[in-house]
């Protein structure tokens, strides 16, 4: 029942909406207009929130002319749409972005400033919605803004979870994590939807029954429910009109739901299901890439496909649509296995709902799904024991095991008499846990990997028997970075000069930054360049000061390394390059004037119930608590570790550094993205050949990166050979110093054995070879000083950098999807 029941004679009811008028006039009555009317406020009274809030609307209110648009030609041209299933969205501050896709920045600055009001403390007021815990979910933010861009349809579903990724504090340098509030002052970028709720399933049992027409047909009686509620989102499209739609649901209780209790009598057990209904939700779950397979998480994760199918379905398809024809207006892409659990959900509408027979669902179903592979380690792929998703989704788990049997089936005809093969590929591992990235391989029409090399490991050493069976399935798109956010937003004095040099088309097809590679030898241009890079430190030492308290040294080479904080990714290394260097200082092996002065900044957030990345933070902050304070090093090395790291804090920092730490273990990075966002920015990266790592160093050249440690092939090798990192720790003395001094206790008021748990298992176990890296690494480090020395050849890498990594574009990755997975193309 949509728009108004009656016919419409007024002719403002039919003409289109307006924005208000693009002038600082238009912008300054607009903003007190919204004061007034949605804050309640004179501006004389308000407070900052009061105008961050009135902010928003406002930039809102010039967005809402071109979301409607949208949406009508969408209703009206019926295109095919990318529904993109993410658990995660990280997407960052949204006031910038979209004063940027409205060309209302400079507007926006005057017009406050003639309200006594400096807008750089309006953006501070913002809370960024940190709604995933790292690049899988900073991906899906770059990908939505890129489809807006490139004018496609697109809707990405998620979850609106109320508390997002944890704040990080330190206490005595240990990671203590506090509820993300993102909520709490107001939400002025979503609206809510009540009346749009969908509601969803859980529990219960199957039946067996004779339909009308003789056949035997499944019923599933399920034996709770909640609602979903949609909170959309604008994703605006960078000054093309378009604005699309990020569909964020939230779980609340259905009146069925609390009715049974109340009935019984029981009030309190009643308010209590309000909540358990009200917690799927709730929180973020805060690990990285190691799933610890709760039950609430599969809640989480059904939940969200379930209203997104439903709301596709329901909503976003005329009435009569004959659902035969699904695959000609979606594709649902599946952000790696979270939404998986859509493939059977999508079987059991069109088997439960709409009469199909397990072929034409089964062919449906297929062409409708392409599946995303993010991730390389084993504990990263999801896998649910049956009796948990049995007990939760039985119909689901019922259409699992008979996809399976149509799979298997398939694979014993083209391997006639290979058990073991239809073992290993069996979707059901050993009979108890449904293996869900075997599932999404199975149903995808496309499965890819995020970087070459990632891609190629999926297919050799992850999914070998299914790129046997299916190698057309497989394909590659490297990851890329929306330019917007990472470079336009984030580094204004960068922006200025490229536009100056080449003018602004760069910022929609950032290929174009090639046409600045002369410019690497054009003295007046490094000039340029080096200031700004300076000038950038500058802004990111005011913010540490303010945020953190922390005090940044002038004229440094800033070295960063920011990322989850994992094992695999090896924070550890960096950290026994530094210890390597103080120790080297105290036992007199080299001078302090020696040391090329540098500051070493982390960021990084631990999952809560990873003990060894908590206790490689603790021992970060200590080792730099130590060396901070110790005036042998005094101006020759600073680390500076602030808490808390964020999309918020990447903006200001990658900008300002000089060395991108990418130095993960050779074949387990997927990709990376924050390897690309600084090599744009002008950093170099010091890096193994990992993940994107590969096609980066490709791109700018071999004397613009420095490669060091094992390839993946030599992992593999070493692995193979049996590895034993107390062999490198006996024969390299450097080490053995580094790793000695660490149990020292000089970092842990002389207890020796504070950090047993990190050091004891780099020289036991290193399951990621960090030792047998350090020395290569290392030596990677010295060319990084004996460069850096000649700043006016390091000035051009950094432009080369810049000039050679526009193929990082998340445009280009969207482009690569569009044409080797969705076969769509942008609707005009
Ligand atoms: C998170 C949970 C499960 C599986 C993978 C992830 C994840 O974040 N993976 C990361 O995805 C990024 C985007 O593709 C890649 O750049 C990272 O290398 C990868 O670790």
């Amino acid at each position: 029942d949509l728009g108004p029941s009656g016919k419409p004679t007024h002719p403002l009811a039919t003409a289109p909406v307006g924005a208000p008028p693009h002038s600082v006039d238009g912008f300054v009555k607009e903003f007190l207009h919204e004061l007034n009317t949605n804050q309640g406020v004179p501006l004389s009274l308000s407070s900052v929130n009061d105008q961050y809030m009135a902010l928003a609307s406002t930039v809102r209110n010039y967005l809402m002319a071109r979301w409607l648009e949208t949406n009508r030609k969408v209703h009206e041209n019926k295109p095919k749409t990318i529904g993109y299933l993410s658990a995660e969205y990280l997407l960052g501050r949204q006031l910038g972005n979209a004063l940027l896709a409205t060309d209302l920045s400079d507007i926006a600055e005057k017009g406050l400033a003639l309200c006594g009001i400096d807008i750089a403390t309006l953006r501070a007021q913002e809370v960024e919605p940190g709604l995933g815990n790292g690049g899988l979910g900073r991906l899906a933010a770059c990908f939505i803004d890129s489809l807006a861009t490139m004018d496609v349809p697109c809707v990405g579903y998620g979850i609106r979870y109320e508390y997002g990724i944890f704040r990080q504090t330190f206490v005595d340098g240990r990671q203590v994590e506090q509820p993300d509030t993102w909520l709490s002052l107001g939400s002025p970028w979503e609206f809510p939807h009540p009346e749009a709720s969908v509601q969803v399933d859980f529990g219960g049992h199957t039946e067996r029954y004779i339909g009308e027409d003789g056949r035997e047909r499944v019923r599933w009686v399920p034996a709770w429910n909640v609602l979903g509620v949609p909170y959309n989102y604008m994703v605006p499209g960078y000054l093309n009109g378009r604005v699309n739609t990020l569909r964020l649901w939230s779980a609340q209780a259905t009146k069925a739901f609390d009715l049974q209790i109340f009935n019984s009598g029981d009030y309190a057990q009643a308010v209590r299901a309000q909540t358990f209904a009200e917690n799927i939700s709730k929180v973020l779950y805060p690990e990285d890439s190691t799933p610890q397979g709760k039950e609430l998480r599969l809640q989480q994760q059904y939940f969200f496909v379930a209203c997104s199918l439903r709301d596709f379905i329901d909503h976003s398809l005329e009435d009569g649509f004959d659902l035969h024809n699904l695959p000609e207006r979606v594709t649902f892409q599946l952000n790696d296995t979270h939404p998986v659990i859509a493939v059977p959900e999508l079987m059991r509408i069109l088997i439960d709902e709409y009469d199909f027979e397990w072929d034409e669902a089964w062919d449906v179903t297929r062409r409708c799904f392409a599946y995303t592979c993010h991730t390389l380690l084993p504990e990263a792929l999801e896998v649910w024991p049956t009796d948990l998703l049995g007990r939760l989704l039985p119909r689901h788990l019922e259409l699992i095991y008979q996809i399976n049997d149509h799979f298997l089936a398939e694979v014993r005809e083209a391997f006639p008499g290979d058990e073991l093969r239809a073992h290993h590929m069996s979707i059901i591992s050993h009979g108890q846990g449904v293996r869900m990235a075997f599932l999404a391989t199975v149903a995808g029409t496309k499965v890819n990997g995020v970087a070459e090399l990632h891609s190629q490991l999926l297919r050799d050493k992850v999914l070998p028997d299914f790129s046997a069976l299916w190698p057309e399935k497989f394909t590659n798109v490297t990851n890329g970075v929306t330019p917007r956010r990472f470079v336009r937003l984030s580094n204004p004095k960068l922006s200025e000069l490229i536009n100056d040099t080449i003018g602004n088309g760069w910022v929609t097809d950032l290929e174009r930054l090639k046409e600045l590679e002369p410019y690497a030898d054009d003295p007046e241009f490094r000039a340029q360049f080096a200031e700004i890079k300076a000038w950038n430190k500058h802004r990111i030492a005011d913010l540490l000061r303010a945020r953190d308290g922390i005090d940044l040294p002038d004229g440094h080479l800033v070295d960063v390394m920011v990322k989850r904080l994992h094992e695999y990714k090896r924070q550890s290394l960096k950290l026994l390059h530094i210890v390597s260097l103080y120790e080297q200082v105290l036992s007199g092996k080299i001078a302090a004037s020696e040391v090329t002065p540098r500051t070493v900044v982390f960021g990084s957030k631990a999952a809560p119930g990873y003990a060894m990345a908590k206790e490689t933070i603790h021992l970060i902050n200590k080792v730099a608590a130590t060396i901070n304070a110790d005036p042998i090093l005094e101006g020759r090395l600073k680390i500076a570790f602030p808490a808390n790291y964020n999309v918020t804090l990447a903006e200001k920092l990658i900008p300002a550094a000089d060395l991108s730490e990418q130095i993960s273990l050779a074949g387990m990075e997927a990709s990376g993205t924050g390897n690309m966002k600084f090599a744009l920015n002008g950093a170099l990266t010091i890096g193994t050949d990992d993940g994107a790592n590969v096609e980066i160093r490709k791109l700018v050249g071999d004397k613009h990166f420095f490669l060091f440690g094992m390839s993946e092939p030599e992992v593999a090798e070493l692995g193979a050979q049996g590895y034993n990192p107390h062999s490198y720790y006996d024969a390299n003395p450097q080490l053995k110093a580094t790793l000695d001094l660490i149990s020292s206790g000089v970092f842990s008021n002389g207890d020796r054995h504070l950090f047993d748990m990190v050091v004891e298992n780099l020289k036991n176990q290193d399951r990621f070879m960090a030792l047998a890296d350090f020395d290569s690494y290392v030596a990677a480090q010295a060319k990084v000083e004996e460069r850096y020395a000649d700043q006016d050849s390091w000035m051009r890498s950094a432009i080369l950098n810049m000039a050679r990594t526009g193929y990082f574009s998340s445009d280009r990755s969207m482009r690569d999807y569009l044409q080797r997975i969705w076969h769509t193309t942008p609707m005009l």
